[in-house]
């Protein structure tokens, strides 16, 4: 195949900052006040790709002291000048895109096909998408102004992305921003903050914070922190709306999910596999949104599962450097113990397991594409959020039965439903209580549509005009207040 992608500008990145990094803060890289640090490695090899400052409350101190220092300024510039460093950003994303790629698949151990073709595009686009949105704020929305000082804090699964989605509404709206990356994968974040500097953008605009979830924890309660926008585990974002309950900080969580793949008898069903892929074994099934349960219309099951298990005996696993590869490596040793003790609770609660019969790479944390039949729609396995690339199927006679099955989950992010019959698809989606609904097709994204939960996979949207007001108050709060109207 072709040869693996070169990590030579990876390593003078990482070799510019000693191996050993900073926080980004006001504009400058800051020697964390806790002279503490931790490792983030290549999920791969296992092998240290850098040592990561630990940040504690002195330096969330500082991070959001100068993001609510820049906030008059930001603000004052104006519509056209915040949209004109939202363009630069992007262009500079774009012009980096190969460093940003090979950097995100060396940290998170997803194959930089994907993050060639899926994360950064996706991650230029929103920057792009927002920077026209920065234009129109004092036309189209007039009638708002920014929330503020914002805390947002990101998940590992996809590091850049869910920075872009975060950052580019928040900044295009005339707020600041302190960001947390997830601490199994902080470096893009990090080379994005070198991207700020090298667009000029105002000290304090964007900072940078490394840590673990105690740090993330300091930033939200935080008294200076009007908003605190999350991703990451339903866990977690209970408790960061228990820690919010009786502040007046604005929030919007993005949490886990269970989503429904429903496919019909009448479905073509080598598209349904090629889904089915997409769905679950992309990003080795990382995703809050994957069709991780596959609903199947009783008299197509046995030879869809057929044709799954095909597929699955085909697809390729490795380095994540190597251009020819369909799955990596599990982010973390937990995230693959977490994996295993499910597998093994399904096998446990009666279900069959079905794995490919090549064996996986032995020198990193990888977890091979995993079928679940004969399950049980109680089971643990068909309620829990598994978060890894294990994919339960179960089946179904009746639509109406598709529907109740679909919803059987406390979750509610999206839905992805299979059918050569539009007025099927039509009329099953708006049945299905998901955030985003996909017909023949799955994990597709776009700025332009908001993206969010419904019911425990939490609330607010991300992309599209919906995403805007999460970082936009009505200027006729100020009318109550007193304040002028600017
Ligand atoms: O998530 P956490 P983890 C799910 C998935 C996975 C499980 C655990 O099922 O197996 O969560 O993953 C920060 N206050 N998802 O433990 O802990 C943390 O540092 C403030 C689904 O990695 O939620 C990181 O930056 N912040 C998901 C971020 O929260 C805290 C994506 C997410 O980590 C904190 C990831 C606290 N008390 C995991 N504790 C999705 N829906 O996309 C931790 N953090």
């Amino acid at each position: 195949g072709p040869a693996p992608e070169s990590a030579d500008e990876v390593i003078q990145f990482l070799d510019s900052h000693n191996k050993k990094f900073k926080l980004f803060i006001n504009g400058k890289w800051t020697k964390p006040s806790s002279n503490e640090y931790f490792e983030t490695i290549n999920p791969c090899t296992k092998e240290v790709l850098a040592k990561i400052p630990e940040a504690n409350e002195a330096d969330v101190n500082k991070a959001v002291t100068a993001a609510k220092k820049a906030l008059p300024e930001w603000v004052n510039i104006g519509a056209h000048k915040r949209a004109r460093y939202l363009y630069a950003l992007a262009r500079q994303i774009q012009k980096h895109s190969r460093l940003f790629a090979v950097l995100e698949s060396l940290d998170n151990g997803k194959p930089i096909r994907e993050t060639r073709d899926v994360d950064v595009p996706i991650v230029a686009r929103h920057f792009y998408h927002h920077a026209g949105w920065a234009q129109l704020k004092d036309s189209e929305l007039k009638d708002y102004k920014e929330v503020g000082v914002i805390g947002q804090i990101i998940p590992w699964n996809f590091p850049l992305m869910m920075l872009a989605w975060k950052i580019a509404p928040a900044i295009a709206m005339g707020n600041t921003v302190v960001l947390k990356p997830a601490e199994f994968t902080p470096l893009t974040a990090l080379l994005f903050a070198e991207i700020c500097q090298q667009i000029g953008l105002p000290n304090g605009v964007i900072n940078i914070i490394t840590g673990h979830g105690k740090t993330g924890a300091t930033l939200v309660d935080h008294k200076e922190v009007n908003k605190i926008a999350f991703t990451g585990s339903t866990e977690v974002g209970k408790i960061i709306r228990r820690a919010t309950a009786g502040t007046s900080k604005k929030l919007s969580l993005e949490l886990g999910g269970k989503s429904p793949f429903i496919v019909f008898e009448d479905a073509d069903l080598d598209s349904v596999v090629e889904g089915v892929v997409d769905a679950i074994w992309f990003n080795q099934g990382q995703v809050c949104c994957a069709g991780s349960r596959l609903l199947v219309q009783e008299s197509i099951a046995d030879k869809l599962y057929k044709k799954v298990k095909a597929r699955m005996e085909t697809l390729r696993m490795g380095n994540a450097l190597d251009k020819s590869i369909d799955m990596g490596a599990v982010v973390a040793p937990i995230q693959l113990k977490t994996i295993t003790d499910l597998v093994k609770q399904g096998i446990d609660e009666g279900s069959t397991l079905w794995q490919p019969s090549w064996s996986c790479p032995k020198d990193g944390y990888y977890y091979p594409p995993t079928l679940f039949t004969d399950v049980t729609p109680s089971s643990t396995i068909a309620q829990e959020e598994i978060f890894g690339p294990v994919l339960v199927a179960m089946s179904f006679r009746s639509h109406k039965e598709a529907v109740k099955l679909a919803n059987n989950t406390r979750y509610g992010l999206a839905c992805s439903i299979w059918t050569e019959n539009i007025n099927l698809a039509l009329d099953i989606a708006p049945q299905i209580k998901a955030g985003t609904a996909w017909i023949n097709c799955t994990n597709v994204f776009d700025a332009a549509a908001g993206f969010g939960g419904y019911r425990e996979s939490g609330f607010g949207r991300e992309g599209g005009i919906e995403g805007l007001y999460e970082y936009l108050k009505p200027k006729a709060d100020e009318l109550l207040s007193g304040e002028p109207i600017k």
